[in-house]
């Protein structure tokens, strides 16, 4: 049901786009060039899906105030005092937070007749006396915030252009990954994350928490996994873990920017470290050392023991106390070193584990040569290459209703080097530029995938050689921002007019020091 409003909200709001300059401006022609938006909302991103510019804009002044809950929803309130922090140091302005509605400045207003724009859908309206955020749900206010943060300058007061954005995305999904297995980042560096990836409309980051070479979420039913597991990473470190607490404190942090955490335990592969912290896991009750390298394919859990699956209850039973979010990302992939009929059974009991616990499972595609759950996601991480055999599974399983996250390994893996220049990150899957991430049509991507079937996308960032802040935003940013309009806003993507608002991005991401990567192909506009 839930589906079937969104939709309709996506077709109702589409049909009011037909009556009004897009986001691109007028009578854009399907995969026709799509003229610039109008003045002053042209460096959206990602692209609304209308915008109508008309009449003077709103200045904003030390007076403006930020009116929250007609209401008098709490919820509401908090998306106004994070509104507020986010617009604070930018404009230098004081933007109380207050909670008389009307009056003028900046009202949110949560309004169940909206026109449906779905869960996450707004409509902005700006003019002299006031600019107005209307959505029928918190995220969709939230949302509204975050555009109205790019319609004034990164730094000083500015006026906000008048006119209308009506605006609703066109994908659910739009994720990022962050490998904290392979090196260790602790919650206050995955927190930036978030705030970079909320201001996009990001809204769901999924946390690659073990592998090989670390453990790195508190269990408290098996505490060597972290306090042992967590003892070391790639190239030799110290790694770490995170305790339930800073878990919990940084999904309550992600849960306010409406971004929902997808936790993610790999197995039956890429369990090393689970099998170097207990003896008791190995078939041979032997437990390895712990590993450092960066090969895979090479470790599994011992699908012949019930003390395999004491762990997996116990460890998904304690992973899902800790996820209000709706999914548990079990991984199954590379699992080389298990025999495939093992691999399928082991993945039918690890499944019903999630159910129990009331969670979606959400898997790599190779769970498709398996028998995935009735609703489970499955998350492509194919490419160009890929053979016809294994994306036809995907297909199939699309059509026979397995909802499907795309991250192409050739488009989205944030880990693959822009080009041979780039120091950080692997080549796997080839070289992928700016532009390569970001000109495909999600939609269209996988042959026999039907469109409905496209929960959404999202972008891996792996870590292998990846250990420092600096290194993680240089691949992440501004590919990611590929991500985020790709999920969001409707497609076929047109590189002729992204490239030049992706480079109205600049001063914006320089304003929060992200050291992001200044591709050749986009016409940036600041110097450096
Ligand atoms: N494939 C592995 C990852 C990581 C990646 C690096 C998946 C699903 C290569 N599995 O991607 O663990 O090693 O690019």
């Amino acid at each position: 049901m839930r589906v079937l409003r969104r939709t309709l909200g996506t077709l109702l709001l589409l049909a009011s786009v037909a009556s009004c300059a897009t986001a691109r401006g007028d009578d854009a022609k399907p995969g026709g060039p799509r003229p610039a938006a109008p003045a002053g909302f042209g460096q959206l991103l990602p692209a609304p899906a209308s915008v109508r510019a008309s009449g003077s804009g709103h200045v904003l002044g030390p007076g403006t105030v930020i009116r929250t809950g007609r209401t008098g929803d709490a919820e509401v309130r908090r998306v106004g005092e994070i509104l507020a922090g986010q617009l604070r140091g930018p404009t230098g302005l004081p933007l109380p937070v207050v909670d008389a509605p009307g009056g003028g400045g900046i009202e949110l207003r949560l309004d169940a007749a909206a026109p449906d724009l779905g869960d996450e859908g707004y409509r902005l309206e700006s003019g002299p006396r006031a600019v107005t955020l209307t959505a029928r749900t918190p995220a969709g206010l939230f949302h509204a915030g975050q555009t109205l943060r790019q319609l004034l300058p990164t730094a000083g007061a500015g006026t906000i252009p008048g006119g209308t954005v009506t605006d609703a995305p066109r994908f659910a999904y739009r994720g990022a990954m962050l490998d904290i297995a392979r090196h260790f980042f602790t919650t206050e560096q995955v927190k930036r994350y978030v705030d970079q990836l909320a201001q996009y409309k990001v809204n769901a980051l999924h946390l690659h928490l073990t592998d090989d070479q670390g453990w790195r979420i508190a269990i408290d039913s098996w505490p060597r996994l972290a306090e042992y597991g967590g003892g070391s990473e790639v190239g030799g470190g110290p790694g770490g873990y995170w305790t339930k607490d800073e878990y919990r404190d940084l999904v309550r942090y992600a849960a306010e920017r409406y971004v929902e955490v997808v936790p993610e335990i790999d197995m039956p592969g890429h369990v090393n470290a689970a099998l170097a912290s207990y003896a008791e896991l190995n078939c041979d009750g032997k437990a390895p050392p712990r590993y450092t390298g960066t090969r895979v394919g090479f470790s599994s859990l011992c699908t012949g023991i019930e003390r395999t699956y004491d762990f997996v209850e116990d460890v998904l039973a304690e992973v899902a106390a800790l996820t209000p979010g709706r999914y548990l990302h079990i991984g199954g992939d590379e699992a080389s070193a298990t025999p495939a009929a093992d691999y399928a059974e082991f993945m039918d009991r690890a499944q019903q584990a999630v159910a129990r616990h009331g969670k979606t499972v959400v898997a790599w595609h190779q769970l498709a040569g398996a028998r995935p759950a009735p609703g489970a996601v499955l998350q492509y991480w194919g490419h160009d290459r890929t053979g016809a055999a294994e994306k036809e599974r995907v297909a199939a399983a699309g059509k026979a209703g397995h909802p499907v996250i795309l991250s192409p390994a050739d488009r989205l893996y944030l880990d693959m080097k822009y080009d041979a220049a780039t120091k950080p990150g692997l080549s796997w899957a080839g070289y992928v530029p700016v532009r390569r991430a970001y000109e495909w049509d999600p939609g269209a991507y996988l042959a026999g995938l039907p469109a409905g079937a496209v929960l959404g996308v999202e972008a891996p960032l792996w870590t292998e050689t990846v250990a420092t802040r600096e290194d993680l935003e240089y691949m992440a940013f501004p590919r990611v921002l590929g991500l985020a309009e790709l999920g969001w806003s409707q497609g076929p993507p047109d590189w002729a007019e992204y490239g030049p608002r992706l480079a109205t991005q600049a001063p914006r991401m320089e304003a929060q020091g992200i050291g992001y990567h200044r591709a050749p192909d986009v016409p940036w506009q600041t110097r450096r």
